[in-house]
């Protein structure tokens, strides 16, 4: 994602202007542009933004507001989405961010485009604990669980979760799928999930391949 050339929409985020970001989106939807490809813009834009943090030119005063002009815009967009997708009712599943992180902006379009595409999905929200994981799934009796993870020390809990899944007996009845900014495959090898993705086109994908 770091790699993504920034549009006019992703630099108008980057930059923070928020009465930019809204009038781009409604001239990209008026010309026809799929809500899929705008949040992939405004993805990259929050790469940006972490890039920026990073480099000590953004404190958390700017993060939390690129977070709120993303949170606007998917507000925006998620009625679209939700128009555009089949519902073949197609199985449950769990998702949340693991404990100790509360990003969440990523795994709610994860959720979106899963519920678009007709799965339900029991969201345990954001520092959700392995204990809350191994209730829902004991609880649900689903297949599938999602965990999503945005910042490194959200390894140790993805790996904590699936052992504790292990611990509980249960880590025979679901896959496991993780995902979220940092993570890869070697994440997911060091974390014992079965599957790592890099969108929430790649978890659909998964959903599709485990339950339907
Ligand atoms: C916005 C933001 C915030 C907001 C979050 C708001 C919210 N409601 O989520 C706020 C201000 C709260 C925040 C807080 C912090 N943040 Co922050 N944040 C970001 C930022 C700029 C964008 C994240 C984001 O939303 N990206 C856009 C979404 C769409 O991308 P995504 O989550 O990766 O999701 C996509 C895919 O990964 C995938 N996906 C996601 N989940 C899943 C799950 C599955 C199963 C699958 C298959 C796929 C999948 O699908 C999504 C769509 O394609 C990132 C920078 C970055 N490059 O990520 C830093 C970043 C993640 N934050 C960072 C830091 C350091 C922090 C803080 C510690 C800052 C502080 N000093 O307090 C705190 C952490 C608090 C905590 N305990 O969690 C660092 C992490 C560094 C590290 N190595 O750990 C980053 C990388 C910034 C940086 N470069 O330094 N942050």
């Amino acid at each position: 994602m770091g790699a993504t050339k920034l549009t006019g929409l992703g630099e108008a985020l980057a930059a923070l202007r928020e009465d930019d970001v809204g009038r781009l989106i409604r001239q990209a939807i008026d010309a026809g542009r799929s809500p899929l490809e705008i949040v992939g813009e405004l993805s990259a834009g929050m790469d940006a933004v972490g890039a920026l943090y990073k480099q000590g030119e953004y404190y958390l005063a700017e993060l939390v507001f690129s977070g709120e002009i993303f949170k606007g815009a998917m507000d925006g967009l998620k009625p679209l989405m939700e128009s555009g997708g089949g519902r073949e009712s197609s199985g449950r599943l769990i998702m949340g961010t693991v404990k100790g992180d509360v990003h969440d902006l990523g795994k709610n379009i994860v959720i979106t485009l899963l519920e678009c595409s007709g799965f339900q999905v029991i969201d345990l929200g954001v520092d959700a604990a392995p204990g809350a994981f191994v209730g829902a799934i004991r609880d649900s009796g689903v297949a599938l669980v999602g965990m999503s993870g945005l910042i490194t020390t959200a390894f140790e809990s993805m790996k904590a979760t699936v052992a504790a899944i292990e611990q509980a007996g249960l880590r025979e009845t679901v896959k496991i799928m993780i995902g979220g900014g940092p993570t890869s495959q070697e994440v997911r090898a060091y974390v014992g999930a079965d599957f790592h993705g890099p969108d929430a086109t790649s978890a659909v994908d998964f959903a599709r391949r485990i339950l339907v």
